[in-house]
């Protein structure tokens, strides 16, 4: 045999490995769009509610209020936005426009804004101000521009309310650069003439489409659904995969990717009230929601409104460092992390799809198994006993949301005892339990839509880290 022809042999072997090699499984729509991929990736998201009301001590203002009345002493920006860094927030969203009709921008739009406001002279735009302070700071961009409007007389009238609320978006979308979220709010009162105004969603659907095609557009939207309540947490089964809303998913007849996020405020209310100061959530609280809504497959947006200065309380400033100190002592030690691992089943026995996929720290490798395997377990052996109280799974969303049921199991020297037992796991699913200690853990996929991707698996100890739950 010659060396050209040892090394045609060589060339076609290689050939033929890479082309029998194990591929990976077929995307179980519905699936993640980019931007939606990108935002649940930030996990924390930080709401600014600030206007009138923070000056007349309201939650709704009515329209009527002068703008005169706007006119924060100190407002820093900059505060603000170092503030939600601090806490672990990757996108703020600003009230750019409330209920009340006011506009924090000089829009052209409306006399209804900081242009009659004494605040620097009628000069000021806070939207613009915002939005610079954020991009310098390495946040996104979001922005709040509420359809239901108590002070414009065309409200109720609704062509001529659509055409101006368009307006007013397209300002917003062409002004300042690139825009991360716009959020709708769902309230739609009566207008000034007693009639319901019918908005066209479409209509600004496509207007945001137009100028700004990377922007999400939340909960009256397509992009990101509300959770349904304003407390902050999801439901222990929250799925991404939901059926099309009848007007902000209108035309689509399939499943669509539709993730949650759960708002609420650092204060009972949204806006800030001086009685209210000393009723800010501790940092245990936080912490607490956060488990019950990151760690439930959705997004926390945690507001945190201004004072009538225009910065943030100092009470609420040192809330947002100390949550963000909590988080990091209990996710700093993965004790998994890394660990030798097996399972009852890998694709192809690739692995490139095994078990240790999942302990690598890394975010586009998973675990997974032959297509049509609905149950499968993984085991971890830490090496030693080891104790802990959290674990934490993440599916390769890319993949589409799969599990469906599954349970943590830990091997007491005689049998598998169950201490943790969920349903579904999407981007992130963190569960609490009793302390555990033990040398060898499994996850068990009890059920899925198809073969699980389990992109993560992790398990912390957070005794030290976090005081009593308030
Ligand atoms: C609600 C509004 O009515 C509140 O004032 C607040 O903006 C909250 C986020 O959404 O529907």
């Amino acid at each position: 045999m010659t060396v050209f022809s040892l090394l045609l042999m060589a060339s076609f072997i290689i050939l033929a490995t890479e082309s029998s090699a194990v591929a990976p499984p077929k995307p179980l729509p519905p699936l993640p769009s980019p931007r939606q991929k990108k935002w649940q990736e930030m996990e924390l998201t930080l709401f600014v509610h600030f206007t009138v009301n923070t000056f007349t001590d309201k939650e709704w203002g009515d329209g009527t209020e002068d703008p005169k009345i706007f006119n924060p002493s100190k407002l820093d920006v900059s505060q603000w936005v170092k503030a939600a860094k601090a806490g672990g927030f990757k996108l703020v969203i600003l009230t750019a426009k409330h209920h009340d009709g006011f506009c924090l921008w000089p829009s052209k739009t409306t006399e209804h804004s900081v242009k009659n406001s004494p605040w620097k002279n009628g000069k000021g735009d806070l939207v613009r101000e915002f939005v610079a302070v954020c991009r310098k700071e390495g946040v996104a961009v979001g922005l709040y521009l509420s359809p239901w409007d108590r002070h414009e007389p065309t409200y109720g009238d609704s062509p001529a309310y659509n055409a101006f609320y368009k307006k007013q978006l397209t300002e917003l979308l062409t002004q300042y650069g690139p825009i991360d979220e716009v959020w709708f709010d769902g309230a739609n009162g009566e207008g000034p003439n007693g009639k319901r105004q019918e908005y066209d969603w479409p209509g600004f659907y496509d207007t945001i489409r137009a100028h700004q095609p990377d922007a999400l557009i939340a909960i009256s939207g397509p992009d990101v659904r509300w959770v349904g309540n304003e407390e902050g947490f999801a439901r222990e089964t929250e799925w991404s995969v939901q059926d099309p809303h009848p007007i902000y998913h209108a035309g689509t007849k399939e499943k669509v990717w539709w993730p949650a996020e759960c708002d609420v405020s650092i204060r009972p209310g949204w806006f800030w009230h001086p009685s209210e100061d000393e009723k800010v959530r501790t940092s245990d609280n936080l912490v607490d929601l956060y488990f019950k809504s990151v760690g439930r497959n959705s997004l926390l947006l945690l507001n945190v409104p201004p004072t009538n200065e225009g910065l943030f309380h100092g009470t609420d400033v040192q809330r947002l460092k100390e949550f963000k100190t909590k988080l990091d002592a209990i996710f700093k030690d993965d004790l998994a992390k890394g660990k030798p691992a097996t399972a009852s089943h890998t694709r192809g026995n690739d692995r490139r799809f095994g078990p240790a996929q999942t302990l690598d720290g890394k975010a586009n490798t998973y675990w997974t198994t032959e297509d049509g395997i609905t149950s499968a377990w993984l085991e971890v052996d830490l090496g030693q006993p080891t104790r802990f109280n959290v674990a934490g799974i993440q599916e390769a969303i890319e993949l589409g949301q799969r599990v469906t049921a599954y349970r943590l199991d830990h091997w007491d020297g005689d049998e598998w005892k169950t201490f943790a037992k969920g349903t579904t796991v999407g981007r992130k699913k963190l569960d609490r339990f009793e302390p555990v200690t033990t040398q060898r853990v499994r996850l068990v996929i009890e059920d899925a839509r198809a073969c699980p991707a389990i992109r993560s698996f992790g398990l912390w100890n957070s005794e030290q880290a976090v005081g009593s739950r308030q």
